[in-house]
């Protein structure tokens, strides 16, 4: 068996700057100045230590970020004393390093023992014959990077006049840290990964095994494919076995056995055995059946002895994507799993935290709890962040969440004609598609993120490096792909369109819509959008109120004040005005500049809330000619004063969490214009029909419903079904009217939805004084008018049924309520009133 000491704990940490703070190598010394050092966490990062030290101020609020900068410019000594037992001494001995963040040099009692350079990828050094018995002195030296490519090239590569300093095109460690427009410049250095002394006097060492498990086509007959990487340590081969069990979880049925004998050779090579198992029950994404996972113990064995064993948890399911020619012109781009189509639902996942280290398991639960509470069954894990991590996809497995995973290049030319750098991919790659080949939740593997789309529209064809990295995505990653977990469906870049066409088309391959959201905030035109396979597409909307003012100093609560732009996404600065602060005057003839904070989340939130709305509406109801609605972006890295996401850094839900919950939920409905028709569609993803009854025509503002049919209607299982229309024609009053829709079944509301056609500003309000009550748990809100995104609650911390919800005349809603009294409304959107209705109260939060 292989020993292992944990070195995790308090560490000592200095640093340098090559002027007034020492030298590196005084910390390799036996006797130190300790007055030099601080305390530092193992694993974490330097911000971290330096912040806990008084060095910086929190790096999350206000402009603090900036000033703590200096931190990726110094080099940083952690040292500690390795107390080696006697034991380690008698065979091999490593330290395994799980995440050194970036450039490493490892020395022991003042001798080099290694170097590592990829934040990807753990370091296994040797220590053999390195070590004595006690007292030893430890020490990693490291630097963010940015040392490393100071004499590389930046500019044939680069993306912007920063990217000439910080090139972190050469770096491996998330591109977000160098900022984004949404993500600070906040680069981490720092052990951010467990890190261990293990030794054995064993003839071979388990270094990882990866089960493959397939499916075959008719779902009768499951396969597991376990690759042991086994390394030989002695110098000549030994006899050993290999054997597997595989086992139900929990009730889940089936068990399978096997094991082969081998001939360990010297050095690190595969094993392989294979074990099968009849009608295996299946893994399903969340809605469409049970997440059926069975548990596969190995263990190695020579000598009579075993040597190691280790579990892993794999799941049966097929995965492929449908891309057959459509009548109407293109090809679908859909999602089929166990022979099924998945429409796919969700948001794009970005790093959790800024500072890598502070990602733990509590954070990546609530995550995937808040996806699933958004009706989400999938999450893009984009290509700008991180190799997500084995808890990640861990409860992902378990709770059904789809993961579409992207290799770690994004927005930039990497140099992949430098062969330092292919090796250091090709290993990384190599690394990360055997540590997640066990889960079933992960269906897609991706080269990286908006590469291709830069080839033909960025000009990264021309000027410079041309096209530089293009073998890493059509070549190396493919063939990787195929030679490690070849049932994995792949694509080189996202968005992509197969067969030499443009990344951008609209009918093939995937998509990133961003046609609308930048320059162009008319969400109402998502309503004309096709898009095979939405990947990412979305509008600005706030962080909930809390987290807007745990980020920003009393004073600087407003926008444009300097905290809120170092918050703030970076395309606000992009022209000006800004066009997301124009967001509020075309949409609702108001200045978010003007707007006390309370007012300026509710508003601007409103207007997340209906963007997002319109955007899943869209491509739900086209389902499978679109086959996704997945937006941009879920989560955050930081807290922020304006974001993409529903679920800010803080984990609270933002004001357009609801709309968008609701607008993803099981069963919705949705109303828009086809041609010269108000048409109202029923998106049912059950596996069976639905019967209801939908009450749809055209409700007046003011109260009534000029318009008002009910008939019965079907929705067919996992389909839109058109059920009901009538010409627009009638609809005769479109700027003091929405057309609506409401289907209940058995008495219960199930859906609704409503169509409005000009601009909110442009529309005759009335004003609305919904009453509340509440009883046995459940809250009625009425109103004779119609009543647009009630709020109860901004600070975004409340487990809500709902929230930014309408009235519409006439129609009770209800809601569960869990407080003793009936909710307070906070705000409501009717532009009736030259001011909000927002309560003085809810200003005061
Ligand atoms: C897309 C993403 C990110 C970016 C987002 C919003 O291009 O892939 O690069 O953050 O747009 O601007």
């Amino acid at each position: 068996m292989l020993a292992r000491l944990d070195l995790g704990g308090t560490w000592r940490l200095a640093f340098t700057d090559w002027q007034r703070f020492g030298r590196p190598a005084s910390v390799e010394k036996e006797e130190v100045d300790e007055a030099r050092f601080i305390d530092a966490q193992v694993p974490g990062e330097v911000h971290l230590d330096a912040w806990k030290a008084g060095l910086i101020q929190d790096p999350y609020v206000g402009l603090n970020s900036l000033s703590a900068r200096w931190i990726e410019e110094c080099e940083w000594s952690y040292r500690r004393i390795l107390e080696v037992p006697a034991e380690a001494l008698t065979g091999r001995a490593w330290l395994n390093c799980e995440c050194l963040d970036l450039n490493a040099r490892i020395v022991i009692n003042g001798v080099e023992v290694g170097k590592h350079a990829n934040s990807f990828v753990p370091a296994r050094i040797e220590v053999t014959g390195k070590l004595k018995a006690g007292r030893n002195v430890l020490v990693v030296h490291l630097e963010s990077g940015l040392y490393g490519v100071s004499d590389k090239a930046g500019d044939p590569y680069g993306h912007g006049p920063d990217a000439k300093l910080h090139k972190r095109h050469w770096l491996r460690k998330p591109q977000c840290q160098f900022g984004w427009d949404w993500s600070p410049r906040l680069v981490n250095v720092g052990i951010q990964g467990p890190i261990a002394l293990e030794w054995t006097t064993d003839a071979a060492r388990l270094e990882r095994v990866v089960p493959m498990a397939t499916l075959s086509s008719d779902l009768h007959s499951g396969t597991v494919r376990v690759r042991a990487f086994i390394q030989g340590l002695t110098d000549a081969p030994v006899t050993a076995t290999l054997a597997a069990t595989l086992g139900g979880v929990g009730t889940v049925r089936g068990a399978a056995t096997g094991s082969s004998a081998i001939e360990v050779k010297p050095g690190l090579h595969a094993y392989e055995l294979t074990l099968t198992l009849a009608n295996p029950e299946l893994w399903w994404p969340i809605n469409h059946g049970a997440q059926a996972l069975y548990q596969l113990t190995t263990t190695l064995t020579a000598g009579g002895a075993a040597l190691a064993t280790t579990t892993s948890r794999v799941g049966f399911r097929t995965v492929r994507f449908d891309q057959s020619p459509l009548p109407q012109g293109g090809s679908r781009f859909a999602l089929e799993v166990n022979n099924r189509l998945i429409f796919c639902k969700g948001g794009n996942f970005v790093p959790a935290d800024i500072i890598r280290a502070s990602i733990d398991e509590a954070r990546y639960r609530g995550l995937v709890d808040r996806a699933i509470e958004s009706n989400f069954n999938l999450l893009r894990v984009w290509g700008g962040g991180l190799y997500e991590a084995d808890a990640f996809f861990r409860l992902c497995d378990e709770r059904g969440i789809l993961v579409w995973q992207e290799f770690i290049f994004a927005c930039s030319r990497y140099p992949g004609t430098d062969e330092g750098f292919w090796n250091t991919i090709k290993e990384e790659a190599t690394y990360h598609i055997r540590r997640l080949a066990e889960h079933p939740s992960l269906v897609a593997w991706c080269g990286n993120n908006e590469i291709e789309q830069g080839y033909w529209e960025w000009n990264y064809d021309k000027n410079g490096a041309v096209l530089p990295d293009h073998a890493i995505y059509h070549h190396l990653l493919p063939r990787l792909i195929n030679q490690e977990d070849p049932a994995k469906y792949y694509q080189p870049s996202s968005p992509y369109s197969p067969n030499h066409q443009s990344p951008t088309a609209h009918d093939v391959g995937d998509q990133h819509p961003w046609a609308l959201g930048f320059f162009d905030i008319d969400f109402r035109k998502y309503r004309e959008m096709i898009c095979r396979f939405p990947n990412e597409g979305g509008f600005l909307g706030p962080n909930s109120l809390a987290t807007i003012k745990e980020a920003l100093p009393e004073g600087q609560r407003h926008a444009g004040s300097i905290s809120w732009q170092a918050h703030d996404n970076s395309i606000d600065s992009w022209t000006a005005p800004s066009c997301t602060d124009n967001m509020t005057l075309q949409w609702l003839g108001k200045d978010i500049r003007t707007m006390e904070i309370t007012e300026l989340v509710y508003w601007t939130g409103l207007l997340h809330g209906e963007a997002l709305r319109e955007y899943c509406d869209n491509f739900r109801r086209r389902m499978f000619d679109s086959a996704a609605a997945i937006f941009w972006m879920f989560n955050d890295c930081w807290p922020c004063s304006r974001s993409w996401t529903t679920i800010d850094y803080r984990l609270r839900y933002t004001p357009a969490f609801h709309p968008v919950r609701r607008a993803l939920a099981p069963v919705n409905i949705v109303v828009s214009q086809v041609g010269d028709e108000v048409v109202v569609f029923g998106v049912n993803e059950r596996m069976e029909s639905i019967h209801g009854e939908l009450r749809y025509g055209v409700f007046a503002l003011a109260g009534g419903w000029p318009i008002d049919k009910t008939i019965p209607v079907v929705l067919k299982p996992n389909a839109s079904t058109r059920l009901a229309s009538f010409p627009t024609a009638q609809w005769t009053d479109p700027k003091g009217s929405m057309a609506a829709a409401i289907l209940s079944a058995n008495g219960q509301l199930v859906a609704r939805n409503r169509l409005f056609l000009p601009f909110f500003k442009d529309m005759t309000w009335s004003a609305a004084a919904p009453t509340v009550s509440l009883e046995k748990g459940i809250a009625t809100f009425h109103s004779a008018t119609f009543a647009w995104g009630l709020a109860l609650d901004l600070d975004g911390d409340a487990q809500l049924a709902d929230n930014f919800f309408d009235l519409y005349p006439g129609v009770a809603y209800r809601i569960p309520w869990a407080g003793a009294q009936a909710p307070r409304i906070l705000g409501i959107g009717n532009l009736d009133a030259a001011a909000p209705r927002l309560t003085a109260d809810a200003a005061k939060r």
